[in-house]
C-alpha cells in the first residue's frame, strides 16, 4: 500500500526541539490494559449521526498507512514513523459534524482529554492507529488504538482512544488545563497556552 506520506521535504526538526532515535513513551497516569473484543470508540456531541464503533467494525474498514515525524512538547522528535490504521476522514464522513462543531474534545483511557479544532483533525495524514511500522501497537504507546495528529506536537494524539466529541466552541482538555497551549503547533513553538485565557476559561471560582 502507498503511505501517505506527510514529512516536510525540507526542513526537518521544529524551533527548539532535538531529534532522538528513541521512542519515549509519556503519559499521565497508569498504562490502561484494553481488550479489543471490549474497546468502542464513542462519536457523540455536535454530529448528524452519533455512533459507536467496534473492533470487528473498526477492523474492516479501509486502511491507509502513513509516514510521519513526531514532535513532543518535551522538546523530541521522532522522524520517519510508520503508522497504520483507518483515516480520521472515514470518521468525520460517518458521524457528520453540524456546521457549527469547529472543535472535538477526544477522549482516551483511562481519563484523558485534548481538544483539537475541526480543522485540524480534518486532514488525510491523520489516523486511528492500531499498527507501528507491521506490529500492533503496544499498549504503552496507546494500543489497541490511539489517535495520530503528526503536525500539532504529540500530546494531542491521544493514546488508547475511546471517543470523539464534536463542540460548538473551544474547551480545554486535561494538559491544555494545565498549562499548555490550546492548539499545539510545534513549528511556532505553542507549548504553553496564555494565562489570561486560561483564567479566563477557569471562571470566577477556579
Ligand atoms: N490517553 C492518554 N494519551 C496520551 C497521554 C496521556 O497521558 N493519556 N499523553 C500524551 C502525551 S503528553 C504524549 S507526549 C504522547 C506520548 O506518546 P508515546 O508514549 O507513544 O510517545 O501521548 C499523548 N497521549
Ligand atoms: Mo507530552
Amino acid at each position: 500500500m502507498t503511505p501517505i506520506d506527510v514529512r516536510p521535504s525540507s526542513r526537518r526538526l521544529p524551533p527548539g526541539q532535538i531529534q532522538t532515535r528513541k521512542w519515549p513513551v509519556l503519559h499521565y497516569g497508569p498504562i490502561p490494559t484494553i481488550d479489543p473484543s471490549s474497546w468502542r470508540l464513542r462519536v457523540t456531541g455536535a454530529v448528524e449521526r452519533p455512533f459507536e464503533l467496534d473492533w470487528a467494525t473498526l477492523s474492516a474498514l479501509p486502511r491507509q498507512d502513513v509516514l510521519c515525524d513526531i514532535h513532543c512538547v518535551t522538546r523530541w522528535s521522532r522522524f520517519d514513523n510508520r503508522f497504520a490504521g483507518v483515516p480520521i476522514r472515514t470518521i468525520l464522513g460517518r458521524a457528520r459534524p453540524d456546521p457549527r462543531a469547529t472543535f472535538v474534545m477526544v477522549h482516551g483511557a483511562p481519563d484523558f482529554t485534548t481538544n483539537v479544532p475541526l480543522a485540524d483533525l480534518d486532514r488525510s495524514g491523520n489516523l486511528l492507529a492500531t499498527h507501528f511500522g507491521d506490529e500492533p501497537l503496544t499498549a504503552e504507546h496507546g494500543g489497541p488504538v490511539r489517535l495520530v495528529i503528526p503536525h500539532r506536537y504529540f500530546w494531542k494524539s491521544a493514546k488508547w482512544l475511546t471517543g470523539f466529541e464534536f463542540l460548538h466552541e473551544d474547551e480545554p482538555g486535561f494538559w491544555e488545563r494545565n498549562g499548555y497551549h490550546m492548539r499545539g503547533d510545534p513549528w511556532t513553538e505553542e507549548r504553553h497556552g496564555s494565562d489570561d485565557y486560561l483564567r479566563m476559561r477557569r471562571g470566577p471560582r477556579g
